[in-house]
């Protein structure tokens, strides 16, 4: 009896949908397949619109392939009219035409939704230095894809690129983070990971208010696609009902734990390492 009602509670139980817009990460630890896990750790089902293919491990990328514009879009239009996705995120877009893409389809599906649950990590630069996203494409987020999001999550790089500043240190992390909430009208997570001291620090701010995150730094932990896990953990988060600052709170909560309990393998005479989203882990 207790067996049939739980599994008739479990088939009663749908989760929330989020669509991640990005690209493939071969390795696992980034992209499309970090996203995935970690909607899937956090109980969304999780959705894809595959942007580009990247060939690479976690300290190297080898080669990117830009997926077509046609089947871009297609993706975007399928998995809107078919699934009740709640809340998306965009991260590797790898071109101006494909960030275009993306921004005239999402004008176009999003208008029922009501509100723009859209999460945007304007992805340029990869943790290991490469360049992901072709530079002239930065003008095209500005104009085209910001002005849809509800929360973009700029890394200190890609916020320096974006504001011609260098930002040294956290009182000029939350210049900046007014500053671009000013310029683009939109809710901003400057992340201050990069900026290496005790504590990793970042600044939200969402217009009128600015709050702040904070969780101790890992050191020495080589990792990719904490920016992208971060980004999905707080568009599930979204997806469930959260308000932004309930959401950023969860996401960093997340992103520290996969960090903190990365995977490491012996391999070929070294090690390989990456971030850990699997494990559901108890929120206090
Ligand atoms: O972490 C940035 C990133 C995002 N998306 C894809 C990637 C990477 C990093 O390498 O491969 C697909």
């Amino acid at each position: 009896m207790a067996a049939k009602r739980k599994q008739q509670r479990s088939q009663s139980t749908v989760p929330a949908v989020a669509l991640t817009i990005a690209g493939s990460d071969s390795s696992g630890g980034a992209g499309a397949q970090a996203d995935l896990k970690t909607f899937a750790a956090l109980g969304v089902y999780g959705v894809t619109a595959i942007t580009c293919i990247v060939a690479e491990t976690p300290g190297k990328v080898s080669q990117i392939q830009p997926a077509d514009l046609a089947i871009v879009r297609e993706q975007i239009l399928l998995l809107q009219k078919s699934f009740p996705v709640a809340a998306m995120k965009t991260g590797l877009l790898c071109n101006a035409q494909i960030v275009l893409a993306v921004a005239e389809t999402l004008r176009q599906t999003t208008r029922k939704m009501g509100t723009r649950n859209l999460v945007v990590d304007p992805v340029m630069i990869a943790t290991s230095g490469q360049l992901l996203l072709a530079p002239e494409a930065i003008e095209t987020y500005e104009r085209e894809l910001f002005p849809l999001a509800r929360l973009i999550t700029p890394n200190l790089d890609e916020s320096s690129r974006l504001l011609g500043d260098r930002i040294g240190d956290l009182p000029a992390m939350r210049r900046a983070a007014a500053a671009l909430a000013r310029k683009y009208r939109v809710a901003v997570l400057l992340k201050g990971g990069h900026l290496r001291g005790g504590r990793a620090v970042d600044v939200l701010h969402d217009g009128v208010r600015t709050t702040e995150f904070s969780a101790p730094f890992v050191p020495g932990v080589a990792t990719h696609g904490t920016g992208c896990t971060y980004s999905a953990a707080i568009t599930a988060e979204l997806a469930k009902g959260a308000d932004l600052s309930r959401a950023v709170k969860s996401g960093k909560r997340f992103v520290s734990a996969a960090i903190r309990r990365h995977f490491v393998w012996k391999c070929g005479g070294g090690t390989i390492s990456a971030l850990n989203q699997s494990l559901r882990f108890r929120q206090p």
